[in-house]
């Protein structure tokens, strides 16, 4: 199945059909609203409590006020699995925007939060976990506070046209040639064994599986160093990988024109993808069977 038939809307359930929003809607109009993918192994949420906490972080961020608490939207997502019956691998896709009003860039008095969220199947990618992808180089045109999970994307939505068009799965994105992220990812240079990242400030987004990289680096003993790198360092770089939901762990072999180190997948990278891959196994291992 690729989208699930019952859809969460607000905070009760219906069929995605029923589902229609007026087209003087904030997210549609003014991108003002924001998101979570959360991913599915097995029926089961990965990384839950981190996407809720960034999701509530970005409401808060955005002045938008939530219908429900932390505790009760994860209640309402875990019940839309069961109702949905799923136990394959999948994501949830989860948008709150400022609700439908008349046309106007302040604050609507009258309107009321707009929630939807669907689930949807996504196998993993085991292909590209073993050969690795690869990149390109992007100015990173996008605003100050990309710390919030907003739905404004048209620069990071370019930016990863552009990296399609020449063939590549993902664009490293650069303000004035230190890299940031990607378009839809975090990204990573290793080099003399140590993982360098772009900090934790309001240019990037913290990704939930940034968190999880973070762990793995301090328990296989490589430091962790928050710090930008350079894409002319690029090309002296040991191993590049990114991270997200989606793509997991993903070793990078190309940026541009050249050839990361061998052009495989590195070591430490292949380290990092099997601490992932035994803590997904969890999931495996624990059946999700639903009665209705
Ligand atoms: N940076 C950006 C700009 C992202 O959009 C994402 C996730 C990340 C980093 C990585 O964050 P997570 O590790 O929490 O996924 N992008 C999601 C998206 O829009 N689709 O799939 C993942």
């Amino acid at each position: 199945m690729s989208i699930y038939p019952i859809i969460l809307s607000q905070t009760t359930f219906t069929h995605k059909d029923n589902l229609t929003y007026p087209f003087e809607e904030r997210g549609l109009q003014f991108g003002d609203g924001i998101y979570e993918v959360v991913r599915i192994y097995n029926g089961q949420y990965d990384l839950f409590e981190e996407h809720l906490n960034r999701l509530f972080r970005s409401a808060e961020a955005i002045q938008l006020e939530l219908p429900f608490t932390k505790e009760q939207l994860a209640q309402l997502l875990m019940e839309l699995l069961k109702k949905n019956d799923m136990t394959a691998d999948g994501i949830i896709y989860l948008q709150a925007t400022r609700g439908s009003a008349p046309r106007n860039h302040v604050f609507p008095k009258e309107a009321s939060t707009n929630v939807y969220a669907y689930v949807r199947d996504l196998p993993r990618n085991e292909t590209n976990q073993a050969n690795g992808v690869c990149t390109i180089t992007q100015p990173d045109e996008r605003w100050r506070n990309c710390y919030i999970k907003s739905l404004n994307l048209l620069p990071n939505v370019l930016a990863k046209q552009a990296a399609t068009e020449k063939g590549c799965y993902e664009a490293i994105l650069h303000l004035d040639g230190e890299v940031t992220e990607c378009a839809s990812s975090n990204v990573y240079m290793i080099k003399s064994g140590k993982i360098y990242t772009y900090p934790a400030t309001n240019r990037i987004l913290k990704g939930c599986v940034r968190i999880r990289v973070h762990n793995y680096a301090d328990e296989i003993g490589v430091p962790f160093i928050e710090e930008s790198f350079s894409t002319e360092a690029i090309a002296s770089a040991d191993e590049l990988f990114l991270s997200s939901t989606t793509s997991e762990i993903l070793p990078i072999t190309k940026v541009d024109d050249t050839v990361i180190a061998n052009g495989r997948p590195g070591p430490i990278t292949r380290q990092l993808q099997k601490r992932f891959e035994q803590q997904i196994e969890q999931y495996r291992s624990c059946t999700t069977e639903y009665t209705k």
